[in-house]
């Protein structure tokens, strides 16, 4: 067998993303990828996805909320990041035949007015860059079996990244509270979830930050007119073809999505 490289990584994960198909951990068969290496594995996926064409639109949180972490058995935040090609249109019935195992998660989402270069951005700076706030979902599907992955695993799989929809009610940042914004979750009209946005790091503008923060480790910035997901505020939930989540916010307004049948 080959020796495990970062390019060899990227291309299996892609791989399994290409033929809707899951697999073993990364790090059962290269114990040394570690979490450096891990996040080059993550740019070099990205850049195999802009050299076919995908733009980079922003980037992801992940792992930010104790539900997250607690449910993932792991408690580091991660980044990870968004292209075009993962933007879905609000209230249109989502097509799961190219996902493996879908689920879906409400997030608190941020439009950048600024660009936001770390490091010691404070959560306040965070805030004065960001031109609008939004109700979210992301769609994960992770290319591991069962979503059982270690922390270089899973930041290697771009942070389990499939798709994302972003409400079109938009707030500016300073038109409430975001740690006291609060959020419904139902399935089929039960709620299953409820929290507020204190629920990611304690405030979305400090995962924000966060991320600012853990992008210039690498280099990296956070560009004007960029969307963030700043984690999922509960659980992620199963997305099966019929399936309707709702997300009720309190000032950011319903988001609704159905898997296509
Ligand atoms: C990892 C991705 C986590 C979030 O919002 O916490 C994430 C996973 O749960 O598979 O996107
Ligand atoms: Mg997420």
């Amino acid at each position: 067998m080959a020796e495990w490289t970062i390019e060899r990584a990227a291309d299996e994960l892609l791989n399994r993303e290409s033929r809707t198909r899951d697999g073993g951990r990364i790090t059962d068969l290269w114990p040394e990828l570690d979490l450096d290496t891990a996040y080059l594995v993550q740019d070099t996926l990205l850049g195999r996805k802009t050299g076919a064409g995908e733009r980079v639109v922003g980037a992801k949180l992940g792992l930010t909320s104790h539900a997250k972490q607690q449910r993932m058995g792991i408690d580091s935040p991660l980044t990870g990041w968004l292209t075009d090609a993962m933007r879905l249109p609000a209230g249109e019935p989502v097509a799961l035949d190219r996902m493996i195992h879908p689920r879906v998660e409400p997030e608190i989402v941020f439009t950048m007015g600024e660009r936001l270069s770390g490091p010691d951005v404070t959560p306040e700076r965070a805030l004065g860059a960001v031109a609008s706030v939004h109700a979210g979902f992301e769609v994960i599907d992770s290319r591991y079996r069962d979503f059982s992955f270690a922390l270089p695993d899973v930041v290697a799989d771009n942070a389990s990244s499939c798709r994302f929809v972003v409400s079109p009610v938009s707030l500016p940042a300073d038109a409430l509270d975001l740690a006291a914004e609060t959020c419904r979750l139902s399935v089929d009209g039960e709620t299953v979830a409820t929290a507020t946005g204190a629920a990611v790091q304690g405030h979305p503008a400090a995962a924000l930050a966060l991320a600012a923060n853990s992008l210039a480790r690498r280099g990296l910035a956070i560009e004007a007119g960029w969307t963030v997901l700043t984690g999922g505020l509960t659980d992620a939930v199963f997305l099966g073809p019929g399936v309707t989540v709702t997300a009720e916010f309190g000032a950011l307004g319903t988001l609704a999505l159905t898997g296509a049948v």
